[in-house]
């Protein structure tokens, strides 16, 4: 398969003014009647220009330009579209009819017209319209779009607004990505919105019979991201009605079709009894992201799937602001942080980095990574930083007026910042094109009364970029007294050299420096302090964020050098921990945090960061026996504690309530440990909402028991998708090392082991692999197991093969006896007859 590279980047020959679509559904022989009008492109001077349209697993029936039948013999058709000889093509604009046949059923690499349960449904971005009907496919072609849907089902749905039944229009220009189609027996929730215009929108949440009951959350959930576009960021809707389809069968969480988001059901379908305080919380920030999109992504869209962070990585930056106003930014900045390092920086240290825009791809699918989003979000937090709020905010203004209509490029997201505020960003543009996660090391000097800190930089070499510059690198630094007190307000340090010192000030005693603080860039923070440093920042640190990292370096500290058989437990760690547990002055979502180690991804990552070889028995027996001991220091006040995190009355899912949840869920997983199981016992016996119903069931599970609980967890949620996802994920997850293995091979031969549906495989596949001891057996059965399935899986749907196959990515860190087994699986996957080219790119990066 090709290589497409940004370099080569060449605006089309015609552009697209309206696309008119006319769908005869049939589950097996859909027909599509397509009409284009097609206008010259006047700064291709390069002509004449043959017509080429993208299109896959299409049966053309018949093409005609300006009414006239094009000859069968003279249309050039290959597996990726066709091509019309330019003597056929009017050069300065042709009207354009098709009709095409394609199999929905037949689809089950969910790209393109489909069938999930029944109901019709679309899944285009980053090109699956090229498989409904040949088309320019590249998104800045934008058209308006008109759909006429006939077909037997109750509900027939489109883009835009509804003219009637079946029939819409769609008045704002697209590219066809954000085309969408939904037909089926559907029920709709509705509710209504009024702009702050005056305009009135109806909103409706499409279901399933019967899931209806489960819609409130994500329509709440909705109209406050509709109010908080409109307050934040002065965005309006734009159009009268704003639908959202639940469909099970989904590769990604959700998508954003402008007017019609399309969702994984898990993201909307929530009510107490089935979903947990995360759940609530993913579904607010997905629903909040795919809303925001509405400007940022579909107003104003992408030029070339390269430019892909531009509305991605500011709509995850977006949606996380919502959640921080929504709950509580302190501790939404921890949860991000922890996704960052868990997913992205293992990403960008591994043979899949790339940088935020990635300059070449073999399929772009596979470009949809933490990199992209979360470190995309990062790169715009410190641009927001940099420039700050009030810049930011008239920059984003400017972004809208200047660029609306248009599809774009991060030049013209950075001129608008250059233009807004007068600074030059070519250096901070390094952000977008440099991968690897940069170090910031920090050395203190304290000389003369004068307070010196010398930081450095530098980005380690990552696949096809050996040699990096500096960076521009935004540090938060707040400096502490003696007494736990800000010894001088905080200051926002501009790192743009590869060394550099920074004079804070005088001072009549060395102050204690709170460094990166709200992590400030997103950077491995090299900086030698003691234990006891780390102990005082967790006790007096005024920001949230570096509160919870000192404690949390505190207790990696110790995990690595435990798992390396190196260290003990420090008793000054248990007294901080313990304090902070108890320390009623802090939200408990925090203390939740606060409490909870280091995951033993994060474990393994610090090891490796040593140069050391992780083994992750080790690492599982350290972070045990670390907390065991957590538990016994905290005997005589876990059971308080959990009872005074109990949340009485009617279950609600706002923060509050939540962080309660959280905190007595990390105290009942403590007490387990010491109470052989009771007390999770009893609450999952009493658990009228899942999240008190599965942290008990997780708690039980973890210690090696809970055998009948999840036999009732069975029987009591076999008829719910959503719920039974989460009975084999937290099997998997939770499962011990030596008995995962067995675990995970019984339940994939389970009835309710439902491969084909994307959710069930990753909800048993993934978190097994996510489960170090236990995936990384030194026997390499753990490997066998994935690489099995993702040969099953590639078969039928590449891009969920090609996204799980990352799971593999980390086998460099592994001793070699290690790395000759997963390697050896890597290969066996690579060799298997049709890989798709999803799966054979990831895996041959994966390999070098
Ligand atoms: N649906 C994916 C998202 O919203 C891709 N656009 O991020
Ligand atoms: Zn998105």
């Amino acid at each position: 398969a090709p290589t497409i590279r940004l370099s080569d980047y060449q605006e089309p020959a015609f552009w697209v003014d309206t696309v008119k679509l006319s769908f005869d559904l049939d589950p097996t022989a859909t027909r599509v009647t397509s009409k284009i009008t097609f206008r010259a492109n006047d700064t291709r001077t390069d002509g004449p220009h043959d017509l080429k349209l993208d299109g896959r697993n299409l049966k053309l029936i018949t093409a005609s330009i300006n009414g006239n039948a094009i000859p069968a013999d003279s249309i050039l058709q290959d597996a990726e579209g066709l091509t019309i000889p330019s003597d056929l093509v009017p050069q300065d604009g042709f009207t354009w009819v098709a009709e095409v046949e394609i199999n929905p059923s037949a689809n089950t690499a969910l790209e393109g017209l489909y069938m999930s349960n029944g109901m019709y449904c679309t899944q285009c971005e980053a090109q699956g319209f090229r498989k409904i009907t040949f088309y320019p496919d590249r998104p800045d072609v934008m058209a308006t779009f008109d759909v006429e849907i006939k077909g037997d089902a109750p509900v027939l749905l489109s883009n835009g607004n509804k003219l009637a039944h079946g029939m819409w229009h769609d008045p704002w220009p697209k590219p066809a990505y954000l085309f969408a189609l939904v037909a089926g027996d559907l029920k709709s929730y509705d509710d209504t919105f009024t702009t702050a215009s005056g305009r009135h929108v109806d909103l409706q949440i499409f279901v399933r019979d019967g899931d209806q009951d489960k819609c409130a959350y994500a329509m709440d959930a909705l109209k406050r991201s509709m109010k908080w576009d409109e307050q934040v960021y002065g965005r309006e809707y734009d159009l009268d009605l704003f639908m959202i389809v639940a469909v099970d069968d989904f590769n990604m969480g959700a998508m954003e079709n402008k007017g019609l988001n399309i969702f994984n059901s898990k993201y909307v379908l929530a009510s107490p009894e089935t979903a947990t305080d995360v759940d609530f919380e993913r579904i607010e920030g997905i629903i909040a992201h795919e809303y925001f999109h509405n400007w940022t992504g579909n107003r104003i869209t992408c030029r070339d799937w390269f430019q892909l962070c531009l509305k991605e990585g500011l709509t995850v930056f977006r949606d996380q602001t919502f959640t921080g106003d929504m709950r509580s930014h302190g501790v939404k900045r921890i949860d991000d942080v922890l996704q960052l390092r868990g997913r992205q920086f293992r990403e960008d240290a591994g043979p899949l980095a790339h940088p935020v825009r990635p300059e070449e791809y073999i399929e772009i699918n596979n470009f949809y990574t933490a990199t992209v989003y979360e470190k995309g979000a990062e790169v715009i937090g410190m641009l927001k930083l940099l420039v700050g709020d009030e810049n930011y905010r008239k920059a984003l203004d400017l972004y809208f007026d200047r660029h609306d209509g248009q599809a774009c490029t991060i030049e013209h997201w950075i001129a608008v910042f250059e233009d807004a505020t007068g600074r030059d960003l070519a250096q901070f543009k390094r952000w977008y094109s440099q991968a690897g996660t940069p170090t910031l090391s920090v050395r203190e000097e304290f000389a003369n009364g004068r307070y010196t800190l010398h930081l450095s930089q530098s980005t380690p070499p990552t696949p096809g970029q050996p040699d990096k510059l500096p960076l521009v690198i935004p540090v938060r630094v707040g400096l502490l007294a003696g007494d736990g007190s800000e010894a001088a307000p905080e200051q926002l340090l501009e790192l743009t050299q590869s060394e550099q010192s920074f004079d804070l000030g005088a001072f009549d005693e060395k102050p204690v420096p709170s460094i990166l603080r709200g992590f400030s860039a997103p950077v491995i923070l090299k900086h030698d302090v003691d234990n006891a440093t780390r102990a005082f920042l967790f006790a007096h640190d005024s920001d949230p964020f570096n509160k919870w990292e000192a404690g949390s370096a505190y207790a990696s500290d110790m995990l690595v050098k435990m798992a390396l058989n190196d260290g003990a437990i420090d008793a000054a760690y248990l007294d901080a921990i313990h304090a902070v547990a108890l320390d009623d002055a802090l939200d408990p979502a925090f203390r939740a945090f606060a409490v909870g180690l280091p995951s033993e991804e994060e474990i393994t990552s610090a090891i490796v960061a040593l140069g050391e070889k992780p083994d992750p028995d080790a690492i599982y027996t350290a972070r045990n026996a670390l907390s065991l001991a957590m538990a016994e220091k905290m005997a005589d006040d876990l059971p308080n504690l959990y009872t005074a995190m109990q949340v009485d009355g009617p279950y609600s899912p706002d923060a509050e309530a939540a962080g309660k949840r959280a905190l007595a869920s990390t105290a009942l997983g403590l007490l387990t440990k010491l109470d052989g199981g009771k007390t999770a016992a009893k609450q999952f016996d009493n658990a009228d909402n899942m999240t008190l119903q599965i942290s008990a069931l997780a708690a039980l599970i973890r210690a090696g028991a809970g055998e009948t609980q999840s036999a009732a967890f069975y029987d009591q949620w076999k008829s719910d998708n959503i719920v039974l996802d989460k009975w084999f994920a937290i099997q998997a997850s939770c499962a011990t090392p030596d008995a995962g293995l067995d675990i995970v091979q019984k339940l994939a031969t389970h009835p309710d082991f439902n491969w084909k549906n994307p959710n069930r495989f990753r909800s048993l596949i993934g978190p097994f692999a996510m489960n170090p001891a236990a995936f990384h057996r030194i026997d390499g059965k753990g490997y066998q197991f994935l690489a099995d399935w993702l040969i099953k899986l590639d078969a039928i749907n590449p891009q969920t093969t090609a996204r799980m196959a990352g799971l593999f990515e980390t086998w460099k860190r592994y001793d070699k006896k290690r790395q000759t087994l997963i390697t050896g699986q890597l290969r066996r996957i690579a060799d298997t007859k049709n890989l798709s080219k999803d799966t054979s790119e990831i895996v041959g990066k994966i390999l070098g």
